[in-house]
């Protein structure tokens, strides 16, 4: 199920297997196109009608009442809703570091230049339903908006044949104090917040997972409204040395097998001792697992064990990889953490599993997959805002260096440019 490659000699054999595509089916993408295109011209009836095609139900309320929201907090297992409380307040108190500040200053003869900070008025935050239906990434995408200073703020999730939505979600968007919550889901749910609707209200920001559909329709989406990036199975690298435990690296791997075949998981280290000891493990363990038929798809078609001549270079394959999750099961994590340059987040040292950043640290688990990590960034309250420059020259400080200004837009040929200063400078 795992195999072991050496990085000296079967880089190869290594790079095909961790080879992913993230091409979307020409079919798919012009469905979607489709659903956009009917929603932003039909409104409520085309949305009506997609949700009765694709959830199996016509619904007569698109949203979801207090009072259901209430009932799903009140009858929740009460240490459920106390770990849901718990991560909600971590997760907030880490993005409230994020919060960027507007900025002045005075630059030279005078004039004050700056960038205020203001948040997004409405945003959509998507919740997938079905076996995906985490009400941590509610929690996640909820926070940052939230300490953004965000307006309104929508929850959407797909209803199921009965019109009914996960009690879970509704629980934790109790716990986030989201009250707005809609049953609608797919392409349809993303084109009417994107474009609005008659019910649906047009939003500002549109964030959170999907499958496929929901993925392209946000792509196809951009620029009517801002989302987050797009999401591709999810990944692990774990780095380790000889004083890792076996059994540690092969359940940190499962975890993030069990999400998706198309999940990968990657032990990179330069101790055969530990490689073996870990494909033994796996190989023996797997046999408990709930998920056991998940875990080997992934394992076998995106999982490998490297053996590498050195950590300088595990901590290089592992740059090259630019993993969306990265852990260092070795001694001294800190000394290592300087080698390291792409990540969507490192978790350091035997103790600080994925699953603690996955539900309950505080820092996000939206992070940038498939390489991405190169110039992406964990979802952040940066997503929930703008900047706006602010430019302020008085009459002498225009005086001063107008006609350089002018000189440049002449150089343009911009006439209009040129004399909107020159007719300051004459009547001055
Ligand atoms: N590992 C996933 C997030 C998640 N795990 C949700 C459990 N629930 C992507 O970072
Ligand atoms: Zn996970």
């Amino acid at each position: 199920m795992l195999n072991i490659y050496r990085y000296e000699t079967d880089r190869e054999a290594l790079k095909k297997q961790l080879e992913r595509s993230v091409t979307f089916e020409p079919e798919v993408e012009r469905t979607v196109h489709d659903i956009l295109a009917a929603v932003r011209s039909g409104g409520d009836k085309a949305l009506l009608d997609y949700t009765e095609r694709f959830q199996g139900v016509r619904l007569q309320e698109m949203t979801v009442s207090g009072e259901e929201i209430r009932r799903a907090y009140e009858e929740a297992d009460p240490r459920f809703i106390g770990v849901l409380e718990e991560a909600y307040r971590n997760i907030t108190a880490f993005h409230r570091h994020e919060i960027e500040k507007s900025f002045f200053y005075e630059a030279e003869g005078g004039v004050i230049l700056g960038q205020r900070v203001t948040p997004m008025e409405r945003a959509m935050l998507y919740v997938p339903g079905g076996k995906a239906a985490y009400p941590s990434s509610l929690l996640m995408n909820a926070a940052p908006a939230q300490v953004a200073g965000v307006g309104q703020i929508f929850l959407t999730t797909p209803c199921d044949s009965e019109g009914n939505v996960s009690s879970h979600i509704l629980a934790a968007a109790a716990v986030a104090g989201v009250g707005s919550v809609y049953k609608l889901g797919g392409a349809q749910a993303v084109a009417a917040f994107a474009f609005g609707t008659e019910s649906i209200p047009k939003v500002d920001s549109i964030t959170g997972p999907g499958n496929k559909y929901v993925a392209l329709a946000k792509k196809q989406v951009f620029g009517h409204v801002a989302i987050d990036s797009i999401a591709g199975p999810s990944e692990v690298v774990i780095l380790a040395d000889e004083s890792a435990d076996p059994d540690f690296i092969v359940l940190d791997m499962f975890a993030q097998a069990e999400h998706d075949p198309d999940a990968s998981a990657v032990l990179i280290t330069p101790s055969e001792s530990l490689a073996d000891a870990v494909r033994q493990r796996a190989a023996n363990r797997i046999e408990t697992m709930l998920r056991k038929e998940v875990i080997a798809a992934s394992l076998s078609s995106n999982g490998a064990i490297v053996i590498t001549g050195s950590m300088e270079e595990a901590c290089r394959v592992s740059d090259s990889l630019a993993p969306e999750h990265l852990e260092l099961h070795v001694e001294n994590p800190w000394d290592i953490l300087g080698s390291i340059h792409h990540a969507g987040a490192i978790f350091m040292g035997a103790y600080s599993c994925e699953t603690v950043g996955d539900y309950f640290a505080g820092p996000n688990h939206t992070l940038p997959t498939n390489g991405t990590a190169r110039f992406f960034s964990p979802l952040s309250v940066r997503d929930f805002i703008k900047h706006t420059s602010i430019i302020s020259y008085s009459r002498r400080q225009l005086l001063a260096c107008g006609e350089k200004i002018a000189s440049f837009a002449d150089h343009e040929g911009l006439q209009a440019h040129a004399e909107a200063v020159r007719e300051r400078l004459r009547k001055a």
